[in-house]
């Protein structure tokens, strides 16, 4: 018998990972992140359109008295998706977490609530950064790359978190740590395709990153800087996951899902979507995690390659 709350080892069971801290550390989920905007290290651009509401969390009007957030790591795959064009099928991926949002997050709450039972506690879905509360957890390590890993699954897994009225026997909160390799290793330094990851400091810089410029609105062009070579996902980019060892295990868990055809894929390049066709390409592009306003950018730069 580990140490281990009940829910927490029922939550495994069922394929699911989980860890608790106190309601009392919001403030210093959000200080943190305030901090390294004041030290100059977070930039101005991310900092501000994502200080709302993610790097400012508040207790929930409907559970402010709130003990406990619980946070959640379920696993998930890459989506491998088709698009038909000019006789080709250029197969593409959608990195793990832009699919299924909403049931994977329905699943963490399902499978934590079972994991009380008999007892019923409150759970409201929490708006935080979740990779910071997932490490100060315990329940997961930072790589280099920013992203967080949890064992067996890497970094291949949609984090969720809840207030509750749980008022738990342990605190996990604990100090940052980073993934035991990274102190040696430079892979993902050396996969990125747009140089987010630096060296000599562990904070990437985020205004870089691809999947910032790629999930975008379509109206803003990729900058200059950006080679064709750098694009590898519909949206989002995977060099960093796929080249570290810590992601050996999943790094090609893929599962193939949504086909596009000739005119649908035509389509999507054309760049004017109205009415019931731009409705009815829309849903089919939700159940693969996509959404009409990245295209045609980001399908145009990809169609001349294969992916997986
Ligand atoms: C803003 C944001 C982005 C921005 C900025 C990313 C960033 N690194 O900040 C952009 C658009 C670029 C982005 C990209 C991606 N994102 Co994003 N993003 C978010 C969001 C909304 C907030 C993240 C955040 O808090 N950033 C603020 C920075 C300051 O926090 P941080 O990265 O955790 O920084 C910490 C480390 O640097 C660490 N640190 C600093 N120094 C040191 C030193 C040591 C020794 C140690 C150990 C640690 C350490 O401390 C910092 C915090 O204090 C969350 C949603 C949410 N609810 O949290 C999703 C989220 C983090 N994103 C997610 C994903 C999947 C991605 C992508 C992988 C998408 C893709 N490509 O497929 C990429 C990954 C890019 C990367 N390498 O980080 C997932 C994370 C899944 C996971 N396992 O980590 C989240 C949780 C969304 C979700 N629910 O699925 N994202
Ligand atoms: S690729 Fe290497 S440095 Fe990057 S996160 Fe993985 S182990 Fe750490
Ligand atoms: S997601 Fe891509 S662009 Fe962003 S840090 Fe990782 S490798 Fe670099």
């Amino acid at each position: 018998m580990s140490g281990k709350p009940l829910f927490i080892e029922r939550l495994e069971q069922n394929g699911c990972f989980g860890s608790v801290v106190s309601a009392g550390h919001l403030k210093e989920l959000e200080e943190e992140i305030k901090s390294l905007h004041r030290d100059g290290l977070l930039h101005d651009s991310i900092y501000r359109e994502f200080a709302d509401p993610y790097f400012s969390p508040r207790l929930p009007r409907s559970l402010s008295d709130a003990k406990s957030i619980i946070i959640v790591a379920v696993p998930q795959p890459m989506i491998r998706t088709t698009f038909h064009y000019v006789g080709r099928k250029v197969r593409v991926v959608v990195p793990p977490t832009y699919s299924d949002a909403h049931k994977v997050t329905w699943r963490a709450r399902n499978e934590l609530k079972r994991a009380f039972e008999p007892r019923q506690y409150k759970l409201v879905r929490g708006v935080l950064p979740a990779k910071l509360l997932a490490v100060r957890s315990g329940l997961a390590r930072y790589g280099r790359n920013n992203i967080t890993y949890i064992p067996k699954y890497g970094s291949f897994h949609r984090l969720t978190s809840f207030y509750s009225d749980y008022d738990s026997p342990i605190d996990y909160w604990q100090e940052k740590e980073a993934l035991p390799l990274c102190a040696k290793c430079s892979a993902c330094i050396k996969a990125c395709p747009t140089k987010a990851i630096e060296k000599d400091r562990f904070l990437i810089r985020a205004e870089r990153c691809l999947t910032y410029l790629n999930e975008k609105d379509a109206s803003h062009a990729f900058p200059r800087w950006v080679g064709a070579e750098a694009h590898n996902s519909v949206i989002g980019c995977m060099r960093c996951q796929r080249s570290c060892p810590y992601n050996k295990e999943v790094a090609d868990w893929y599962v193939d899902r949504g086909v596009f055809d000739e005119a649908e894929t035509e389509y999507l390049l054309q760049e004017r979507y109205r009415g019931r066709k731009a409705a009815t390409i829309q849903r089919k592009l939700k159940a693969v995690g996509l959404e009409l306003h990245i295209f045609p950018r980001n399908l145009e730069v990809l169609l001349g390659k294969e992916q997986l």
